[in-house]
């Protein structure tokens, strides 16, 4: 029978080797040899890693990387000394599912190299193989190496140790960045019997796919590591030591410079400019002959570029631009009404009484942009009023504002020809903010749960986290404004949204100041309970949840599972309140209350949350940023966080201290919540010292004037305009 080692070659994050360690102790068949080599800066952890492999029964050694550094070079070092007859690298982090072994081991001995597709880590792996969704290619005919290279790393590959040793194939230690495709290419390229996997998991990649260092280069870096990646092209094609892999070497280049330098890439100009050397030296070394005769604008740019004429090639590249956009307009493409926009976005010109809302993509009515719309309508009835929506048809705006629909050809116009863009939530990227308008950026609540560049990963339905962050700092590079509700957010938009200190205002939310004007007002408090139809006699309990990022159905749409107990609540509290049941925006279900209609009420498409934070006598929330608008109320508040080791470990990490910082008690179960609510008065004693302390903390900002801040900062800027 074929023996079998793997290999993990840890890194700094010990707890990351330790996640791939478990995957390994979870196979189901046990049949094989594990190696893990250490690196000098884990060393003192290699105790865990004896822990952790003592109960089994797995062969395992650990070896020290003895000071080596140089990844490459280590595995050489492990492939010279495997015994086994067939070896596969592991990264840190990575999952092997609890099947792959059993699976792989049917066909050891008939191939050379057997490579499983990349796959992301999702939240449910599956417990068996799916045969009816796994795929298996080995006619070499069908084999191209694109589909092969897809893999782009020899990560997760089973190669057949005597094939390697025979050929003499290793790592190219000089090619750095292409080490790994080279070893690919070269074992496909000696008539191997090869065998690739795909359409369903074998291998979970931790960031991911695909994993080559080489294809993609850091969000905020670009203009620097394009140059080094420049370099270390033209430095690996003259170290490579086949045809086949110098070409390989130089197709990656071309694509790169198709892909990174598009003409509908947003900052294309910029891009231009500031990597010209980069760009003539990338130019001079291809050969532009060889460039995909199909593609003659991109070769001419390619051209002009070589005999150094970068105006031209600018040039070229811009009209590549405007013939795409036209032809979308006059073939009626899908996105006809963007690409007019951005034909004639740079010549329309901007009118600085012209004001344009948005509220969470469109949704709403509502939040921080419709304080400020109403404190403007009011005040300066004379300006243009823009609402972007999604439903302006069935959305009611008070004011003269018009209404207008999101991507619509108006919607188009109105984001070109406004002076001023206020919204709470990302815009698409694609509107292109000229310099004459300004972006004020509300965002919608103080961050408890890990934002943008401060999340380790993202694990949301159609991103990875080198797009999501590349996407976010895209996004916040247009806000000229950024509005902070308190001392701590500014210092996580900070980091979190790429900002620097002068662009954020520090005046607490526009959505809010009704909170500090009208806590005490009875007769306002008194309407708003009318307007929601609730019992004169009751006291009201709000529940507002916030989203769970893997309860996602699609893009956008997640799924919310009422986990408290209606009908015990109902019986313990019915007399005496109802619960008012408010779902976060993103949450797309409707929640089954039948049977309760009396007691608890769906509150979840109301337009103002801030008027049920008024009306409720206590708020139960989970990991939602409600909690800091509350704050401001210095009611009681209860957290039910029945999946807290979940959302804290592996969803999204927090900024605050959970379990010490929250002004009021946490429990996990609908019996302790229901237990705590009954108890409502021994909870506001009890917590009076830690709800002062979190105002102070997270409220204290907030004096009721923020709209009038921005509104009349905004009417400044308008006069000013005009002089
Ligand atoms: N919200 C709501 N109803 C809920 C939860 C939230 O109306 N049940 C509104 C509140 O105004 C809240 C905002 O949506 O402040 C943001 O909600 P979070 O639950 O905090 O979640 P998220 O949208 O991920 O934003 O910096 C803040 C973060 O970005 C959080």
């Amino acid at each position: 029978m074929n023996s079998l080692s793997y290999i993990l070659i840890s890194n700094e994050n010990i707890a990351l080797s330790l996640e791939t360690v478990k995957s390994i102790i979870n196979q189901r068949n046990h049949d094989f040899k594990f190696i893990v080599v250490t690196t000098p800066d884990i060393e003192d952890n290699i105790e865990l890693l004896h822990e952790a492999m003592s109960d089994t029964n797995i062969e395992y050694q650990i070896i020290p990387s003895l000071g080596n550094s140089n990844k490459l070079e280590i595995m050489n070092e492990v492939i010279d000394g495997i015994e086994s007859d067939y070896f596969m690298f592991l990264d840190a982090g990575d999952i092997l599912p609890s099947y792959s072994t059993s699976h792989f081991r049917k066909f050891l001995g008939e191939y050379d190299m057997i490579v499983p597709s990349l796959f992301q880590k999702t939240f449910t792996i599956p417990q068996y193989v799916d045969y009816d969704k796994l795929k298996q290619t080995e006619d070499s005919s069908q084999l191209s190496n694109a589909k092969l290279l897809r893999q782009s790393s020899i990560v997760g590959v089973l190669f057949k140790t005597d094939l390697l040793n025979k050929c003499n194939i290793r790592l190219n230690t000089n090619i750095d960045i292409y080490a790994y495709c080279a070893m690919i290419l070269e074992v496909a390229s000696i008539n191997s019997s090869i065998l690739l996997f795909n359409g369903f998991p074998l291998y979970y990649k931790e960031d991911g796919y695909p994993t080559l260092d080489v294809l993609k280069f850091a969000e905020n870096d670009f203009d620097d590591e394009f140059m080094d990646y420049v370099d270390r092209v033209i430095y690996s094609y003259e170290h490579a030591h086949t045809e086949e892999i110098k070409s390989f070497i130089r197709m990656d280049l071309i694509s790169k410079l198709e892909i990174e330098f598009d003409p509908h890439h947003a900052q294309i100009a910029e891009r231009h400019a500031n990597n010209k050397e980069a760009l003539n030296k990338a130019v001079a070394f291809i050969d532009t002959f060889l460039i995909d005769k199909k593609k003659p604008f991109f070769n001419l740019e390619m051209f002009s570029m070589k005999f150094k004429k970068d105006k031209l090639a600018s040039q070229i590249n811009d009209f590549r631009y405007r013939a795409r956009l036209l032809k979308h307009v006059l073939t009626n493409h899908r996105t006809k009404n963007r690409s007019w926009y951005e034909l004639k976005n740079r010549y329309t010109k901007v009118d600085p009484e012209t004001i344009l809302f948005e509220s969470f993509a469109g949704q709403a009515y509502s939040d921080s942009p419709k304080a400020v719309y109403e404190y403007m309508m009011k005040t300066y009835p004379e300006y243009n009023y823009k609402w972007i929506l999604r439903r302006p048809g069935s959305t009611r705006v008070p004011g003269h504002a018009e209404k207008i629909k999101r991507f619509s050809k108006q919607s188009y116009e109105a984001y070109s020809k406004a002076g001023f863009w206020v919204t709470n939530a990302r815009t698409p990227l694609h509107l292109e903010k000229k310099n004459d308008q300004l972006y004020i950026q509300t965002w919608h609540g103080t961050p408890l749960k890990r934002l943008g560049n401060d999340m380790d990963n993202v694990k949301m339905p159609g991103t990875n986290t080198q797009r999501y962050k590349r996407n976010f700092r895209n996004e916040t590079k247009r806000w000229d404004i950024l509005i902070s509700p308190n001392r701590y957010s500014t210092e996580i938009f900070k980091s979190a949204f790429w900002m620097k200190e002068e662009n954020i205002l520090e005046i607490g939310y526009p959505r809010n100041d009704v909170l500090v004007n009208r806590a005490n007002d009875k007769e306002y408090i008194s309407q708003i309970r009318e307007k929601l139809n609730l019992p004169k006699d009751k006291k009201v309990i709000l529940y507002a949840p916030t989203w769970r990022d893997d309860e996602y159905i699609k893009k956008g749409q997640y799924n919310f599972e009422l986990k408290i107990n209606l009908e015990k609540m109902y019986e313990e509290l019915g007399d005496e309140y109802v619960i008012l049941l408010r779902m976060h925006y993103l949450i797309s279900n409707v929640l089954d209350i039948k049977g309760f209609e009396d007691f608890a009420i769906d509150v979840s498409s109301y337009n103002n949350i801030s008027e049920l934070y008024l009306i409720s006598d206590c708020l139960i929330t989970d990991y939602s940023s409600v909690m800091f608008d509350y704050g401001i109320l210095k009611r009681p508040q209860f957290f039910y966080a029945y999946d807290l080791e979940k959302y804290e470990g592996e969803l999204r990490g927090f900024y605050l201290d959970y379990m010490n910082d929250l002004p009021g008690p946490i429990v996990k179960t609908s019996d302790d919540l229901i237990e705590q609510l009954s108890n409502m008065s021994k909870v506001e004693k009890d917590y009076t010292e830690p709800i002062n302390h979190f105002y102070d903390r997270f409220c204290s900002v907030d004096h009721g004037i923020a709209s009038k801040i921005i509104g009349d900062m905004i009417h400044k800027q308008i006069q000013n305009s005009k002089k």
